[in-house]
């Protein structure tokens, strides 16, 4: 089905045809505007960004780059092509045909995991909705303006079939979206992660390397579902996820390449001294959002997760290419246990290890950006390496949050980690300092001192394009 664009909510589910849903999201759709003016991208009604905006859902030519004002972005729903026959591909169900509705009996199951899911989206908008503040460049604020539209999309995915396939208590989900905030106390956003601050720049790209990295491997589990309209909308989300990735990944590059510019500039003193952010306090942000995501993929054995993969909901990561029953009746898993004072692996029932295996690929993902970050240290002649924390380290859920340990996963005491953990984690100083770098730079081209610009700019367009436009 072709995108639609006359409608006022762009689609390729046949909107225009289902008179019930379109009214149910039009009602919706003036709560998110709301939302978006109160939570959404500070002082930024007015601007003209030069954003992508999803034109159909084929591989390569999805995207239409112009000039948008936010509030006028059109957020819409796609899904990915049917993929025909499509059948379920693992757990009790495997081989029966893929459900186009949702099974009766896993309703309550499947309205959780896409709750949980929704609220990260507009969770991560509001999380950063101050950053526009103090942007590096006019390059960077434009990218976290796209993230920013493309998560409040994502949200929209999700509103969709909770619209679109749960009757009233899907509505009543949807509005709930638009309830919980960040940081609320009283009522906050479902995962952690998703309510800590994202203060500065630094913060912003870890997350996006990070944070949205765990949203990649959760939605390519979802992707697998046997409820095809789920596994449909994450399939084309994920097309939208690689470009959040890069912003962290590139970001961080950035920043280090600046920091071993500074220090070969100045074979002396301290790199904060020029203005840069250091090498050591880079390891310290990346062990705080990377120990933070390991946390969003649940307990090492999860009876929820057994239960999502035998029910055909959730699979494993790139399930159909994994050469195994897809059941998993008598296949074992590792799975690291606290044992006195010392990490042990232990084989335990694949079935409830999934978020386990799930987490292994994602910390094989993550070491790849590692390897680039590192090479420009390496190609600068410094000797320092950064490193991804054992898994131990400042956990939150699972095996491990009882516990302290060092990055490199020695068990301590609450004492030693009291003394030390300044070392391993952000500082009360070391925000402040980065915070103190955080001054916007809008001139077209300009970068600021802390971060390198960029290999290339956005749509083919010169680092120097006016990506946005004051009034
Ligand atoms: N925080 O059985 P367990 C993204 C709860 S990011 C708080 O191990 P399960 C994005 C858990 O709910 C991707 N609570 O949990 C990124 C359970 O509660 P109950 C988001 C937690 O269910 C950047 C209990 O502890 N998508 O898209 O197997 C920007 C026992 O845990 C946490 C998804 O997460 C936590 N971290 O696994 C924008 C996919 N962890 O039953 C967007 C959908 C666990 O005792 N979600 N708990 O009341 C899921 O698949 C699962 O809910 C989880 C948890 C993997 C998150
Ligand atoms: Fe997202
Ligand atoms: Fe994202």
């Amino acid at each position: 089905m072709t995108i639609d664009y006359q409608e006022k909510i762009p689609n390729n589910v046949g909107l225009g045809e289902d008179r019930r849903l379109r009214r149910a999201l039009e009602r919706w759709l003036p709560g998110y505007q709301r939302w978006w003016r109160e939570f959404g991208p500070v002082d930024s009604e007015s601007l003209d960004v030069y954003l992508r905006t999803a034109i159909s859902v084929e591989a390569g030519g999805w995207a239409n780059y112009g000039y948008v004002r936010m509030p006028d972005y059109r957020w819409g729903i796609f899904l990915a092509h049917p993929e025909p026959d499509r059948r379920v591909g693992f757990g009790m169900h495997a081989g029966e045909p893929a459900w186009q509705e949702v099974p009766g009996e896993y309703r309550a199951e499947l309205r959780r995991l896409i709750v949980t899911q929704g609220d990260t989206e507009p969770a991560s908008v509001e999380q950063q909705r101050h950053l526009g503040k103090t942007c590096p460049s006019l390059y960077d604020l434009r990218n976290l303006f796209q993230v920013n539209v493309e998560e409040g999309r994502h949200l929209w995915a999700m509103v969709y079939l909770l619209h679109g396939f749960f009757g009233r208590d899907g509505r009543e989900e949807a509005e709930a979206m638009l309830e919980r905030h960040s940081g609320d106390p009283d009522r906050p956003r479902i995962l952690n992660a998703f309510n800590q601050e994202t203060p500065d720049w630094l913060s912003f790209f870890m997350f996006t390397y990070f944070t949205d990295r765990d949203g990649k491997y959760q939605l390519a589990s979802l992707a697998e579902s046997g409820f095809d309209p789920l596994s449909r909308t994450c399939r084309f989300m994920l097309t939208e996820e690689a470009h959040h990735m890069f912003v962290g990944e590139s970001g961080i590059r950035r920043i280090v390449q600046r920091a071993c510019e500074a220090m070969n500039e100045h074979k002396t003193g301290e790199p904060r001294a020029h203005g840069v952010i250091d090498l050591p306090t880079l390891q310290k942000y990346l062990n705080l959002h990377f120990s933070a995501s390991l946390d969003l993929f649940g307990q090492e054995l999860s009876t929820n997760a057994a239960n999502y993969y035998t029910m055909g909901l959730k699979g494993r990561f790139r399930e159909t290419r994994i050469d195994d029953d897809h059941r998993l009746a008598d296949a074992l898993y590792p799975v690291p246990e606290v044992r006195g004072d010392a990490a042990v692996m232990v084989e335990a029932p694949a079935l409830t290890a999934v978020n386990e295996r799930l987490r292994d690929d994602y910390v094989v993902d993550c070491q790849r950006g590692l390897g680039k970050w590192n090479r420009v240290i390496r190609d600068a002649g410094i000797d320092f390496e950064l490193r991804l924390p054992r898994r131990a380290f400042n956990r939150k859920i699972g095996a491990f949050a009882g516990i302290r340990s060092t990055p490199e996963g020695r068990i301590i005491t609450e004492g030693e980690w009291d003394r030390r953990q300044a070392g391993w984690l952000p500082s009360a100083e070391d925000q402040a300092y980065v915070q103190s770098l955080m001054a916007p730079v809008t001139e077209p081209g300009k970068m600021a001192n802390w971060i390198a610009a960029p290999a290339k700019g956005i749509d083919g367009k010169p680092i120097e394009f006016e990506y946005l436009r004051f009034d």
